[in-house]
C-alpha cells in the first residue's frame, strides 16, 4: 500500500492498545504491532496490520513508536533489552506513571538516541479517534511538532510542556478529580438504595453535578465570573447541611467518612472567621491538601 503517512509500531495491545492499532489502521497508516501474548494481534493482523515478532523487530519497523503497556515495570522491561534499537526513533510512551518515571525514562530514551514523549490518555478505548477523546504530551516539543497530524488521529493532541512529566502529573491529577467525583457520586446513590440509583444518577445527579462544575474555579474572581454569587451560600448554612449528611448516612447504615471529614476544616474556618461562604471551603481544602 502507497501512502505519505508515516509508519507507526504499536507496542502492548490491551484494550486501549488495541484501539490506538484499529485508529491508526482505519486512518490508512501503515501499521506495526506487537504483544507479548502474540494472539492478541491477529484481529489486527487480519486488518491490515504487520505482526512484529519480537520487539526489536517492532522498534526497527516504524521511526513513530507508540507503546502503551500495563505499568512502567512493563516499559522498562520491554525496551531496555532493546536499547540499541532506539537510536532515530520517536518514542510515545502512554503507559499510565508518575511524574518521576515519566522523566527516568525519557532522560533514559534520551540516551539512547530516541526522541521521548510522555503521554496521559484522557479517554477509554471506545473514545479514541472520537473528538471528546484528548492526550496529553510532555517531553520533546521537536518530535511533538513533526508527528502532531499522526498524533491526531487517536485524540485531540494537547502539549504541557518540555518537562517529561507533566504529562502524567496532568494525568494523575485529572484522575484524582475524577476518583473523588465518583467516590462522592457513589456515596449520593449509596444513601439512595440500589432501586432508585440508576433513575437518580441519570435524571438528578448527573444535571446537578454539571450545574455546579464552576464551583471549582481556583479563585473567587474566576468562581463569580461563572456566576456563582459567593455570598448566596453562607458557609454556616452550608456546615449544617453538611452535618445532617453525616448523620443521616449513620442511620442510613451508609458510611460516613468521605465527608466527616470535610466537617472539621468548615467548622474551623467558620470559628476563625476566615471565610463564610462555601467557596471559602472549596480554598481551605485546597491549601489543607497542599500542606
Ligand atoms: N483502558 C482504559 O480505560 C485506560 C484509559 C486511560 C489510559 N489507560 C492506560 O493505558 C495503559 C494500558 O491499558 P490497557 O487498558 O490496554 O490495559 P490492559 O488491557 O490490561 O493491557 C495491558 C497490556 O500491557 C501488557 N503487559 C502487561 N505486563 C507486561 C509485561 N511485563 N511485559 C510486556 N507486556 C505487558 C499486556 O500484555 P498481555 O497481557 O496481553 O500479554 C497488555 O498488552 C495502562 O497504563 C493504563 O493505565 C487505559
Amino acid at each position: 500500500m502507497m501512502t505519505d503517512k508515516p509508519s507507526v509500531t504499536i507496542i502492548g495491545l490491551g484494550s486501549m492498545g488495541q484501539a490506538l492499532a484499529n485508529a491508526y489502521l482505519e486512518a490508512g497508516h501503515p501499521t506495526t504491532v506487537w504483544n507479548r501474548t502474540a494472539a492478541k494481534a491477529d484481529a489486527l493482523v487480519a486488518r491490515g496490520a504487520t505482526r512484529a515478532a519480537t520487539v526489536s523487530d517492532a522498534l526497527w519497523a516504524s521511526d513513530l513508536v507508540v507503546l502503551c503497556v500495563l505499568d512502567y515495570a512493563a516499559v522498562d522491561g520491554l525496551l531496555a533489552p532493546n536499547a540499541d534499537m532506539l537510536r532515530g526513533r520517536v518514542l510515545v510512551n502512554l503507559t499510565n506513571g508518575q511524574p518521576e518515571q515519566a522523566r527516568r525514562t525519557g532522560e533514559w530514551a534520551t540516551a539512547q538516541g530516541a526522541e521521548y514523549l510522555d503521554g496521559g490518555i484522557m479517554a477509554i478505548p471506545s473514545m479514541i479517534g472520537t473528538p471528546e477523546a484528548f492526550i496529553l504530551y510532555s517531553g520533546s516539543q521537536t518530535a511533538f511538532d513533526r508527528y502532531q497530524a499522526a498524533l491526531e488521529v487517536l485524540a485531540v493532541p494537547n502539549f504541557v510542556g518540555t518537562d517529561a512529566g507533566l504529562a502524567a502529573l496532568n494525568d494523575l491529577a485529572l484522575l484524582s478529580g475524577m476518583y473523588g467525583t465518583i467516590a462522592g457520586a457513589r456515596h449520593a446513590t449509596a444513601l439512595i438504595g440500589p432501586e432508585r440509583a440508576a433513575e437518580f444518577t441519570t435524571s438528578l445527579l448527573i444535571p446537578w453535578l454539571q450545574a455546579m462544575a464552576n464551583v471549582l474555579a481556583p479563585s473567587s474572581t474566576e468562581r463569580e465570573a461563572g456566576d456563582i454569587p459567593s455570598e448566596e451560600s453562607p458557609l454556616d448554612m452550608q456546615a449544617i447541611a453538611l452535618a445532617n449528611i453525616v448523620e443521616a448516612s449513620r442511620s442510613e447504615g451508609v458510611g460516613e467518612d468521605l465527608l466527616a471529614h470535610l466537617l472539621t476544616p468548615m467548622r474551623d474556618i467558620i470559628a476563625a472567621g476566615e471565610g463564610d461562604v462555601l467557596t471559602d471551603l472549596v480554598d481551605a481544602i485546597g491549601k489543607e491538601i497542599r500542606s
